[in-house]
């Protein structure tokens, strides 16, 4: 560091960041002329995004330092949250609302000549996720910041984030999406990199005093380079660090040696092989296809994470007994659960530890958060990958089961099947690591992300694990939203309503002040503007819609939405066969029938994973049930049906706030929590849905008048497959009559829809849609006859969002803290608040 005598200097010159208007334009032009090398006369909405972001960034850079400093300072325990998804959408709105300047940079860029609403549209999204489990990784990353605590986020910089979906005469056609053209929000740090191994060899050795030794030697050196993230949290100076690791060969460019010999397509192949690895993120969500490619990337980046988050606790110069008490590492999922195996390997191959306290180290310091019991989504590795490409984690991994199996033994001495059922290594053909279990065993605590999850796992899935551990290690967080986004960022006007009755915007710093709404839930005033907000949220989707697909919808329609990927489980073939049975519904019915229906608008959004033909054929399917429900004149505005392209972070923003009621109708037991649901119920819409997931906690919150729920319940479901396998099916008459109009080309080519039809017909209904079919048709029923008496309906609605408290990720991320990771918030001194609201 600098020596005293010329810190003065640097003191006085010190960089601030602006707060005023004229700050901000300054540092705008600033970036238009100097960093893009523009001006006045060549200056485009990209440019002037860009330059606006890059002020933003100035400033949040400079309190990312503070921050830093500041934890290093205090010396107290940090949480690293290891993500293989970050999906955080666009940051300049974010930015703007979470530092309290966001009508700073709105006069700014007026007076600049821009308006900020078209500046905010030009930002592409980071979309470094899937889905549910990638967006929860962001909305704690903004909690996390926001409640002040020094955590870290651990993740691959992806050069292809999730695909962007187009829709080509019904079906959905995938294009990459490349998204670093200009991403102004990251910063290199090619300083910043670590050597990571794969293949090569293990060699022990005895040395003098006979102690074993292994080296993993030989096999190919890749390098990995941060590129770090500012994370603001809101209302507080405390900028967070996500961390992303990009691959580049460790050769630099390409290999001289091999260049110089005349071998340049092997050099520069390397090179390729290398940057493959941060290339793309794998499309499928709640599925594990068992590729080479993806454990490599598992590895680069844990490896390179826990090099980083070693090197910072050596600084420390602690014994290595106080590394759980200075570090806490949570495991988004078993994707990252080869960080147990490296922190183990470190300790005892690197750091010369004796085994048994390596992994009283490595075991306090880990958590693992399980987000899905399908069978299919969880991870196993075959052996045989793991030897050739990790021969030493191998090796650790079956001293780690050793161990473990041994300590079962004891415990349970007769029990041979439990040994066989538990082992981490699962004895097929070719034998498996199972990922999962060695997650438990290498971790402290394990939970689930809503109560009927965390049972479930306790109950199916990880009941031997329950029996062996004890309760304890078992436990429950129910996932939650970061009411910033979700709410203040997605919904202003509803914000600025809600902020007005509860005395200001202190409700987005604690969720639970919504209450406050519920005196004015029969108030007319009140129920007016909410009742206008939502209008017009509902104008701006009727808008997106029309220039996105050409159709027309009325905006006073029962808006009604499903929006998440694409899956069976999440059953969006039942939505649309029930959009069938509408349509058929209103054809039988006589014009003097169909006056006294409420229109209806079926929205549909999400992408399917471009090896999953079933979830393609759905999007097909609804795109063809548009294609004839609107142009059909006997229905007209009764019914329409819209697939929106390409559902992302930026989009659910303007969708979500638009839902009268929205869809959350999984098959009872395999939606491990859904975090959609909490959003458009925050947004004041109701939900249709099963009791799944987290439904069965907003049903409790929010009380059972005020929800649709339906279905069988997760207990039932096994019987209802049994007896679909063994006992006669009965499909529902309605059903049927849904099937026959496919059957009959009422929707085009018949064959396109046969294996949809057939897996419910003929396959078992593993998803149980006909047995809860006639259910779902009277409670959509119900919901017609409530929306016909608004008064009650946005009463309901106020009521809903009053006790919607509870799901935001800010109590989440509390109880993560005080549960399992020890942490304390570190509270800047000079605690500036003074942005609340702006
Ligand atoms: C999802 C689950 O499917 C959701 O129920 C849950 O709300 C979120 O995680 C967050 O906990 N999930 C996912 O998006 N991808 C997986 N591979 C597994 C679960």
């Amino acid at each position: 560091s600098i020596p005293e005598n010329q810190r003065e200097a640097w003191k006085k010159y010190q960089t601030k960041g602006f707060s005023t208007k004229e700050e901000f334009e300054k540092g705008v032009v600033r970036h238009v002329e100097t960093t893009l090398a523009r001006s006045m006369f060549n200056c485009d909405e990209t440019a002037a995004y860009a330059a606006a972001s890059l002020a933003f960034r100035d400033r949040l850079i400079i309190e990312w330092n503070r921050t830093q400093q500041r934890q290093t300072f205090a010396d107290s325990k940090r949480v690293y949250y290891l993500s293989l998804e970050f999906l955080m959408g666009r940051a300049l709105d974010n930015a703007m609302l979470n530092v309290g300047l966001k009508n700073v940079a709105k006069e700014g860029m007026s007076e600049l000549g821009f308006r900020i609403e078209d500046i905010i549209e030009q930002e592409h999204d980071a979309a470094l996720g899937n889905g549910g489990l990638g967006r929860l990784a962001a909305c704690f990353l903004d909690s996390m910041a926001s409640l002040n605590y020094p955590a870290w986020g651990y993740g691959l910089r992806y050069r292809y984030g999730i695909f962007k979906q187009e829709i080509v005469d019904g079906y959905q056609v995938e294009v990459p999406d490349y998204w670093l053209d200009f991403n102004p929000w990251e910063f290199p740090r090619h300083d910043i990199t670590v050597d990571i191994q794969f293949y090569g060899n293990v060699r022990k050795y005895q040395d003098d005093k006979g102690v074993q030794t292994a080296v993993w030697e030989g096999g190919e050196i890749v390098k990995a380079t941060a590129f770090d993230v500012p994370i603001p949290g809101y209302s507080t100076p405390t900028t967070n660090n996500l961390r992303l690791w990009s691959s580049k060969a460790a050769s630099g460019e390409f290999d001289f040696q091999k260049f110089n010999s005349g071998d340049y397509e092997s050099s520069v192949a390397d090179q390729q092989r290398a940057e493959t690895i941060s290339a793309v993120l794998y499309p499928n969500d709640n599925l594990d296809r068992g590729k080479e490619l993806r454990l490599k990337q598992q590895y680069f980046w844990v490896a390179a994470s826990l090099y980083d988050i070693v090197r910072r606790f050596k600084k420390s110069k602690r014994a290595w007994r106080e590394f759980p008490d200075q570090v806490a590492i949570q495991l988004n999922d078993t994707h990252p659960t080869l960080a147990i195996v490296e922190l183990q390997r470190i300790l005892i191959d690197l750091e010369g530890l004796e085994w048994d306290e390596a992994w009283s180290i490595v075991s306090q310091t880990f958590g693992y958060t399980n987000h899905t019991v399908l069978p299919e989504a969880l991870e196993k590795w075959s052996v045989p990958l793991f030897q050739n490409l990790l021969p030493r984690h191998l090796q650790i991994i079956y001293e780690i089961n050793l161990f473990f199996l041994q300590s079962v033994e004891r415990k349970f001495p007769k029990e041979r099947d439990l040994l066989a059922r538990v082992s981490i290594i699962e004895e097929s053909q070719p034998k498996m690591v199972r990922m999962a279990y060695l997650a438990i065993v290498g971790s402290h605590k394990v939970n689930g992300v809503a109560e009927l999850h965390s049972d479930l796992i306790k109950t199916t899935i990880f009941k031997d694990f329950v029996r062996i551990f004890g309760p304890d290690k078992f436990t429950n967080v129910t996932n939650g939203i970061t009411p910033r986004r979700w709410l203040h960022q997605a919904n202003p006007r509803l914000s600025e309503l809600i902020a007005s009755k509860t005395g200001g915007y202190g409700f987005l710093k604690d969720l639970t002040m919504l209450n406050k709404l519920e005196q004015f839930a029969d108030d007319k005033e009140f129920k007016k503007e909410w009742q206008e907000i939502k209008y017009a949220n509902k104008v701006r989707l009727a808008k997106h819609i029309k220039a996105t697909t050409g159709v027309t919808v009325n905006p006073s329609a029962l808006f009604d939405i499903q929006v998440k990927r694409i899956h069976e489980y999440k059953r969006q073939q039942m939505n649309i066969f029930g959009v069938i049975h509408r349509y058929l519904t209103i054809k039988a019915m006589s014009p003097e029938e169909r006056k006294k229906l409420a229109p209806r608008v079926s929205i549909f959004g999400g992408k399917a994973a471009p090896g999953y033909w079933m979830a393609k054929t759905i999007i097909h399917l609804v795109n063809s049930v548009g294609a004839v429900v609107n142009k059909d004149t006997d229905v007209g505005d009764l019914l329409k049906v819209i697939f929106l392209e390409d559902y992302n972070v930026s989009k659910a923003e303007t969708i979500i706030p638009a839902s009268d009621i929205s869809e959350h109708i999984s098959t009872a037991g395999t939606e491990a929590s859904g975090t959609s649901n909490m959003k458009f119920v925050l947004n004041g819409g109701l939900i249709i849905g099963t009791c799944d997931g987290a439904n069965i906690e907003i049903t409790r919150e929010v009380g059972e008048n005020n929800i649709f729920l339906f279905g069988n319940l997760s207990e039932d479901v096994d019987e209802l497959r049994h007896a679909h396998t063994y006992g006669r099916h009965e499909l529902d008459p309605s059903l049927a009559k849904v099937f026959d109009s496919i059957k009959s080309g009422t929707f085009g080519d018949v064959n396109s829809f046969s294996a949809l039809v057939g897996a419910i017909e003929d396959h078992g209904d593993y998803y149980l849609v006909s047995d809860d079919f006639l259910s779902y048709i009277q409670t959509q029923d119900l919901v017609d006859q409530a929306y016909k008496n608004q008064d009650e309906w946005i009463s309901k609605c106020i009521i809903s969002v009053a006790r919607m408290g509870f799901f935001s990720s800010d109590r989440c991320i509390n109880e993560y803290a005080e549960s399992i990771w020890n942490i304390e918030p570190l509270t800047p001194e000079d605690g500036n608040t003074s942005g609340l609201g702006k």
